[in-house]
């Protein structure tokens, strides 16, 4: 290896679905001369020590002798995983304010358009209907229960509360947070259930959220509340839900709307009914994109932090997948 590759080893940049242009452009940039390259470029192998990832191609890691880092593009780590062939070496998300803030202005955007009838006033604006619906409750009368207390969720808590919405929320382990009534574990998921009319699930996709957003769950909620039947909008994974049970939980009113920004396959067939649903408001997987500009300094902190021997941020438990 020469010298140079040994103080300042390649970022190999393996996406799929993504173009890599703008990513290429920022890390040249900000990169301070470190070189990015591509799986299918001219490089020599053992100079790579870092590889940048969004849904890499199985494979794109393997025989990289060198390789130090795996570094999400994502908040969520699922998409690594589905490389049979990932290195072992430690792999670390990405969490930036860019990214939280993102997210919560979907959370919100959504919150309010349920909480403020938006479907039906578009509905009855492409109808020409005039209905003046007075039955609008205010915030405080409304409760938006959030399933996962991470960064994410935390930060869309608080946003929500100072609109005024009771909050309260349900993670893993155990988690305070100032002003949200919070629960945890299996035993704290049924009472969790019971108290909200949103719920948001921010949840990563792992062995223990797979499938979690099923009947069994919907079935559990309270069956009235100020917005009717509860509404469940899924801005974590699509593995979390089961589509089937959810268009169920719709029809048998179970479950009064949904806003939908994963799917168990995307791009979601066009076959699947959930297109055309009348209580469903699809988003494709937009809810808080990673942009190059406000990520990549985060990254090469990182890398630059890992080489001055500091602790990793935001690693990945790999029993966990998360
Ligand atoms: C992410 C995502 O993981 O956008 O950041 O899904």
């Amino acid at each position: 290896m020469s010298e140079k590759a040994a103080k300042s080893g390649k970022i190999l940049l393996a996406t799929s679905g993504w173009d890599p242009a703008i990513w290429i452009e920022n890390f040249a940039d900000k990169a301070k001369g470190r070189e990015t390259v591509l799986p299918d470029g001219d490089f020599n192998r053992e100079d790579v020590h870092y590889a940048a990832v969004w849904k890499q191609q199985p494979g794109s890691l393997k025989d990289l002798p060198n390789l130090k880092l795996i570094i999400s593009l994502g908040a969520g780590v699922d998409h690594v995983f589905h490389d049979p062939f990932i290195p072992d070496v430690p792999i670390v998300r990405i969490i930036s304010p860019d990214l939280t803030m993102r997210m919560t202005e979907y959370v919100v955007w959504q919150v309010l358009d349920h909480h403020r009838l938006g479907r039906r006033y578009r509905q009855q604006q492409s109808e020409k209907i005039w209905h003046e619906d007075r039955r609008q409750p205010a915030a405080n009368e409304v409760t938006v229960g959030i399933l996962g207390l991470g960064v994410l969720g935390s930060d869309a808590a608080e946003k929500l509360m100072n609109i005024g919405f009771n909050v309260t929320g349900w993670s893993r382990r155990e988690r305070q947070l100032d002003g949200v009534t919070t629960y945890h574990g299996a035993d704290g998921f049924k009472a969790f259930l019971k108290t909200a009319d949103i719920f948001v699930s921010l949840l990563p996709l792992t062995p223990d959220t797979k499938g979690l957003l099923s009947m069994s769950m919907f079935a559990q909620m309270k069956e009235e509340g100020p917005l009717g039947a509860p509404v469940l909008i899924n801005a974590g994974r699509g593995g979390s839900q089961n589509e089937a049970d959810i268009l169920a939980a719709l029809d048998r009113g179970i479950l009064s709307a949904v806003t939908l920004d994963v799917f168990q396959q995307e791009p979601l067939p066009t076959d699947s009914p959930l297109w055309t649903h009348p209580k469903v408001t699809i988003t494709p997987h937009a809810a808080a994109a990673s942009s190059a500009s406000a990520l990549v300094p985060a990254i090469i902190q990182q890398i630059e932090a890992f080489e001055r021997g500091e602790v990793l941020q935001n690693l990945v438990d790999r029993s966990n997948q998360y």
